[in-house]
């Protein structure tokens, strides 16, 4: 039985002040039944920790570099983030993906270091606008998770959230049959590549405008263990009923 989960991602969002959204976040959140996480700004990060201390939620970093320390300017470890008191942390967000020209192959390196730091490794994949509408979604699919997903991932050390970019932000939001068919795929290659029994504990996030709204119909898909959220993760008003939904 695999635990749900939601991870919210405040992206590059939020001063000291948002702090108190997760602290509202954890005065609410008081049942150890799911799993929650926010992965706020690295500059937060150590103080967010401080906050859920002790409580039902966890956060997490965004990124992190594939390299343990060096002179990489900007840039955190794995293990940095691990110090800071994150359990987990994103990575081949397609903003990343986007922003920084990561690819596959860095998104996976990246994966390997943060497992070995000892962090929950939350890989992103998902198919452009493009390449859904000329019917090459699977197959796309397909490629980024053979080629970001370390070979010794596990259920406990990796999620895979499928984030369709067309939906990002957007208020765009594939049909329940669509979300379905890519969540199912995703778990048929990881049941061929691990096994059964890994490839079967291994969680599938949805992401890409979950709303209190629409997020029960989402849980409701066959093979969707819990969301990915963006926007409506930064109010504690907003996340609580998609947490509660799950
Ligand atoms: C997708 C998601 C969070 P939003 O990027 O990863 O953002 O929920 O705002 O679409």
């Amino acid at each position: 039985m695999r635990r749900k989960l939601a991870a919210g991602n405040w992206k590059m969002n939020g001063t000291s002040a948002a702090l108190s959204e997760l602290q509202a976040l954890v005065d609410v959140h008081t049942t150890a039944g799911v799993d929650v996480l926010i992965c706020p700004p690295v500059p937060l990060l150590h103080r967010a920790a401080e906050i859920v201390k002790k409580s039902a939620v966890t956060v997490g970093g965004q990124d992190c570099h594939a390299a343990a320390a060096g002179a990489h300017t900007g840039d955190s470890s794995g293990e940095m983030l691990k110090d800071a008191g994150a359990t987990s942390v994103i990575l081949g967000h397609s903003e990343r993906r986007t922003d920084h020209n990561e690819t596959d192959a860095a998104v996976r390196s990246k994966a390997e270091a943060a497992i070995a730091a000892g962090l929950n490794a939350i890989v992103c994949l998902g198919e452009s606008l493009q390449q859904r509408e000329t019917g090459v979604t699977l197959e796309v699919i397909g490629t980024q998770l053979a080629e970001s997903v370390p070979t010794d991932a596990t259920g406990d050390t990796l999620v895979i959230a499928y984030e369709p970019i067309w939906a990002i932000g957007t208020g765009k939001v594939p049909t329940l049959e669509q979300i379905g068919e890519v969540h199912t795929f995703l778990r048929t290659q990881l049941v061929a590549r691990f096994g059964g029994e890994t490839g079967s504990a291994i969680r599938l996030l949805y992401g890409g405008s979950v709303k209190p709204g629409n997020a029960a119909e989402i849980f409701a898909v066959e093979n969707v263990d819990g969301a990915l959220v963006g926007g409506a993760s930064l109010k504690a008003a907003d996340f609580s009923p998609i947490i509660a939904a799950l």
